[in-house]
């Protein structure tokens, strides 16, 4: 059941969107779209006779009737039942004349996340995958219990993602008068719709954190979330404040894909004083292939309990990976004591700050790599994938004071604390890369990363140093760039991507670059197509058209005269099939 409506009046929605009087204080409003993937929890339960359980059908019909989640008034004037589907909704408009508009995938049946399996996680990936470009994020409703292993697993299987995936939820149900999950959802929306944050997350109480690094840490408070070992991604009080710095690059120009491959003979195993043998060989038995054992401390085990270890060492020698994580909230696990070293010497992985949670659902993920042998899939589990352990990232923290431009601006405007000279490198950075993308200048580029400037940071119009480089033709900063991990999302002021300006400008390399990495048009902006096309195809310029081609567009979409770029090209005794 896609959410997918169909596209009966493109052209008029269009017009609608730039008449001032739906839009009085901008002709400009940009819609920004976000798919709701509701798998249950309580955040849509009602009280029924055994309990708090999920109300199907109920959701959307509620969130219609609340104002702060929907705008009817807007809906009936932009058509946008018959564009986009009974299941959508629009937010009022944004303080910068955005409208979120989201539709929500509902699954049948609901769940509550205690029900939920790795299947579960395949079907949420499965439908992120089916839908990722016709939405510029993704909200995923889910129960808290277990919501941190499902945003582990997400973060694992989601490769090379470049939109926003935002698990959330609520402690106390979206009916009830005081409740918790009216916030979540509606923060979950507006960061998903609104920033390109490349990154499975968890939107809880105010908070957006990695979704590796939660564990639920309280059955009651609204406040159910904690990240020990990460500080949050963004806070949202007065204002949304993202935490960039903080936020996972990808730097590969890969495809977004999901991987649905799962290994199912894995567990968690936690250390007690007194543990027998027995119970630890039980548990080690076939079909089980991995293991993370939650040990003391800094990763400690009784180093007086040669039968323990024995059965450890046994396992690791059969070839099962067992992965040592502490049972500690706060903290990574490490070499230095001996009690420790025999976790080593019995062939264990050293899981560093991850969560069990994490821990875990990298072991489903990397166990399911068939292609790979033991020794690879040792390798990538001790490894940093998707930023759930900072163990490998130690010493390469920005020390902003090393940086000499910076030291010299901040003298010159009298700055000496920490988060001033952030501001600063923040404020001057952006327009210097984009200077440095116009005239394809690789080694000011990377200058300035060495400063920690962040490439997706844009400037006065929203464009980034991606889009001049798309503009200006520079394959080489393209590649430089996304391989530093910038999104080919970015959207400037006019709504135009790096595909849109690469397109323009007749680069091709770089379209095919783009395309690789994941970068396509919207919908929105391939209905429009049609009429650009039909002029090009009038006026026989083929290779204008093959540009198009390559970055995805459709031959067959009508112009403003219902006729197609085929039709013309055809009438002209050419052929572009
Ligand atoms: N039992 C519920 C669930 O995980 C708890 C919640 O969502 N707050 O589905």
């Amino acid at each position: 059941c896609s959410p997918r409506g169909v596209p009966l009046v493109p052209s008029r929605r269009r017009q609608l969107w730039s008449c001032p009087s739906l839009h009085p204080a901008s002709p400009n409003v940009l819609e920004v779209r976000v798919l709701v993937v509701n798998t249950g929890g309580t955040i849509g339960m009602t009280l029924h006779d055994n309990g708090l359980a999920p109300q199907p059908d109920a959701f959307v019909q509620s969130l219609r009737k609340l104002p702060i989640f929907h705008d009817e008034q807007y809906a009936q004037q932009t058509f946008m039942y018959d564009y986009y589907g009974e299941n959508t909704l629009v937010l009022p408009m944004t303080k910068d004349y955005k409208r979120i508009v989201y539709s929500v995938l509902e699954y049948n049946p609901l769940l509550d996340s205690s029900n939920m399996t790795t299947d579960d996680w395949v079907k949420i990936g499965t439908d992120i995958k089916k839908n990722y470009e016709e939405f510029d994020g993704f909200v995923v409703l889910h129960g808290t219990d277990t919501m941190a292993y499902t945003a582990s697993a997400l973060s694992f299987m989601c490769e090379h993602l470049g939109k926003p995936v935002i698990l959330t939820g609520s402690q106390v149900p979206i009916y009830e008068i005081r409740n918790d999950g009216r916030d979540n959802l509606l923060g979950a929306l507006m960061i998903a719709a609104l920033y390109v944050i490349p990154e499975v997350c968890l939107y809880f109480y105010n908070k957006l954190y990695r979704g590796n690094r939660v564990t639920k840490v309280d059955t009651g408070s609204f406040s159910a979330f904690a990240s020990p070992n990460l500080s949050p991604l963004a806070i949202a009080e007065a204002e949304i404040t993202i935490k960039w710095d903080t936020v996972w690059r990808g730097n590969s120009t890969a495809k977004f894909q999901v991987s649905t491959e799962l290994n199912r003979n894995v567990g968690l195993l936690r250390l007690f004083p007194g543990i027998t043998a027995a119970t630890a060989r039980a548990f080690l038995q076939p079909p089980m292939e991995g293991v993370v054992l939650e040990t003391y401390g800094s990763g400690n085990a009784p180093d007086n309990r040669p039968d323990l270890l024995e059965e450890l060492k046994k396992a690791t020698d059969a070839g099962i990976i067992i992965i040592n994580c502490t049972q500690c909230l706060k903290g990574t696990v490490s070499p230095s004591y001996a009690t420790g070293q025999v976790l080593i010497e019995a062939g264990l992985i050293a899981g560093g700050d991850m969560t069990p949670e994490a821990a875990l659902s990298k072991l489903s993920y990397v166990l399911a790599k068939r292609d790979l042998d033991l020794d690879a899939r040792k390798k990538l589990m001790s490894q940093n994938l998707r930023g759930e352990m900072s163990s490998d990232l130690a010493g390469t923290r920005l020390c902003l004071s090393k940086s000499r431009f910076i030291q010299v601006i901040a003298k010159c405007l009298n700055i000496s604390c920490k988060e001033e000279l952030e501001a600063v490198r923040d404020a001057f950075t952006p327009p210097l890369a984009c200077v440095a993308a116009k005239i394809g200048d690789i080694e000011t580029l990377e200058a300035l990363k060495q400063m920690g400037s962040n490439f997706c940071l844009d400037d006065y119009d929203g464009r980034t140093p991606l889009h001049i480089a798309a503009c200006e033709g520079h394959l080489n900063v393209v590649n430089y760039l996304l391989s530093h991990g910038v999104t080919v999302y970015a959207k400037d002021r006019y709504g135009d991507t790096p595909l849109c300006n690469a397109v323009r400008f007749r680069h091709r390399k770089i379209v095919q670059l783009l395309r690789q990495t994941g970068a396509h048009f919207s919908r929105e902006k391939l209905d429009e197509a049609g009429t650009e096309l039909c002029s090009l195809a009038a006026s026989g310029d083929l290779d204008g058209l093959e540009i198009w081609n390559l970055a995805g567009a459709d031959f067959t979409k009508p112009g403003y005269d219902g006729r197609t770029a085929v039709d013309v090209v055809g009438s002209r005794g050419l052929n572009i099939t």
